[in-house]
């Protein structure tokens, strides 16, 4: 039977992805960490340990005491954090993943999954519909730990034969656990000022588009990933996509609901990360490989969030 290890599991990715693994494979086969203070669903759905990545005895410990054979690495320093703290974010970035990939290969752990970025894609690479496949120079520290978190994986799957495999996110916009320190934080932030009622200051331009996708196609992207045969996949790392999204799209679809929210616009230094990142990618790989596909588009992912922003905050 499966006993699974999510790294990062307070996060805005790892708390909706416990509940969707415990759901499969049941709460008591799910170890979470964090350095985070667990919140109750995290607590109900798996056994909770303090765990900081960058400690490699305590995560071998983990690994081995539970008899792990599966670990989500979903701990990172997100984009704008990393430019506030770029040492900060190799540290926890790097040496994080090189400890799980150290403690996977050594204790026998079956598959490794940890997310990537569309932050490793810099200006030179082609905005629109960016192939899988293509110059990798980002401009963020994050982007750089990013592309040396994707050869990494690609080395040990090479050398040692570690299953391990990745997706490029772009910006997941979500109704439960806020992001932190990322440039598309703005997508979720319009959606809880507008359901509070309050106007917003948007930190990127209202012409900006970047590659969204709603958190319930996130889960199902990274859990079918894990899944897939091995067999059929031929990269360790996929592109994927669901839409591209100015932020006065999504305004325009929020007043939709809403007509009185207002949003206006002062970008600040996350403009010049958002305007080195493409527009929408090519994520065909993943979809002829695993058989991706987003359910959600923008007009859904509206009608959805607002629901369940009000459903939380009654
Ligand atoms: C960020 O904005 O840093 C993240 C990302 C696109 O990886 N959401």
């Amino acid at each position: 039977m499966k006993k699974i290890l999510i790294t990062g599991a307070c996060g805005q990715i790892g708390s909706e992805l416990v509940f969707a693994l415990a759901q499969q494979y049941g709460s008591e086969h799910i170890f979470t960490t964090d350095i985070q203070r667990p919140p109750a669903i995290i607590r109900e759905h798996s056994e909770f340990i303090y765990l900081n990545v960058v400690d490699k005895h305590s995560l071998a410990r983990i690994v081995v005491e539970k008899d792990i054979d599966t670990i989500f690495h979903m701990a990172a320093i997100l984009s704008a954090t990393g430019e506030k703290d770029p040492k900060y974010a190799y540290d926890v970035n790097m040496t994080g993943l090189i400890n799980v990939l150290e403690v996977a290969r050594k204790k026998r752990v079956e598959r490794v999954i940890t997310p990537s970025s569309i932050a490793v894609f810099g200006p030179d690479a082609p905005k629109n519909n960016t192939p899988n496949e293509t110059p990798l120079n980002p401009t963020t520290m994050y982007g750089v730990t990013k592309v040396a978190g994707e050869k990494l994986l690609q080395y040990y799957y090479l050398k040692y034969g570690l299953d391990a495999r990745s997706l490029r996110y772009p910006g997941i916009i979500s109704s439960e656990t806020a992001p932190g320190g990322g440039t598309t934080d703005f997508a979720v932030d319009l959606y809880l000022h507008a359901v509070q009622n309050h106007p917003y200051a948007c930190f990127i331009s209202e012409d900006t588009p970047l590659p969204f996708m709603y958190m319930p196609d996130a889960i199902d992207a990274i859990i079918k990933l894990a899944g897939a045969d091995n067999r059929r996949l031929q990269r360790r790392v996929y592109n994927v996509h669901a839409m591209s999204l100015t932020p006065r799209e999504i305004v325009a679809s929020i007043q939709h609901h809403l007509p009185e929210f207002r949003c206006t616009y002062a970008p600040d230094f996350r403009q010049a990360i958002a305007d080195s990142w493409p527009n929408g990618i090519d994520d065909s790989a993943a979809r002829e490989e695993w058989g991706w596909s987003p359910a959600y588009d923008l007009p859904m992912m509206t009608r959805d969030m607002i629901e369940r922003i009000r459903r939380r905050q009654s």
